[in-house]
């Protein structure tokens, strides 16, 4: 069993994709034990994204992250981390399969949708991030 964080970008919930994209989860067999609706401020992002600090596009990327709601979730199942990635395609909408969530959703390589943890121990930050143990227990 495993855990892996998963988020709903500003842009696909604004569209009102988030019943199409938890019903993919769904779908996939990964089960949903924790969820959240939220708006995250610019500094909040900027904790989250810690990571990209350094990169050119932060600065862009914690404008949009901080634009409107998120949903945030907690997936488990076996290899959560990789059948969440799958889903949701590579980081560049524009390049991902029509039947992944960022080729069905997202429309740029920034605007892509949905964001999942790529490791274990990104996950475990990423979902201590968002969810207190006792909220998953
Ligand atoms: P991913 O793991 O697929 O979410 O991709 P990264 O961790 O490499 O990047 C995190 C987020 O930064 C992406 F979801 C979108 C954004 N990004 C850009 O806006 N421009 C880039 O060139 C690369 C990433």
């Amino acid at each position: 069993m495993q855990r892996t964080l998963a988020l709903i970008k500003p842009d696909a919930y604004a569209a009102g994709h988030q019943g199409a994209i938890i019903a993919k989860i769904q779908e996939s067999g990964l089960k949903v034990i924790g969820l959240k609706v939220l708006h995250l401020n610019r500094a909040q992002v900027e904790g989250f994204y810690h990571v990209h600090a350094a990169r050119p596009f932060f600065g862009d990327l914690c404008k949009f992250m901080s634009e409107g709601k998120i949903v945030a979730m907690v997936l488990e199942g076996d290899d959560a981390i990789a059948r969440w990635r799958a889903l949701m395609g590579p980081t560049d909408a524009t390049k991902a399969p029509k039947d992944t969530m960022r080729g069905l959703f997202g429309t740029s390589i920034e605007r892509n949708a949905t964001h999942g943890s790529d490791a274990v121990d990104t996950a475990a930050f990423e979902v201590g991030y968002f969810f207190a143990g006792l909220e998953l227990a």
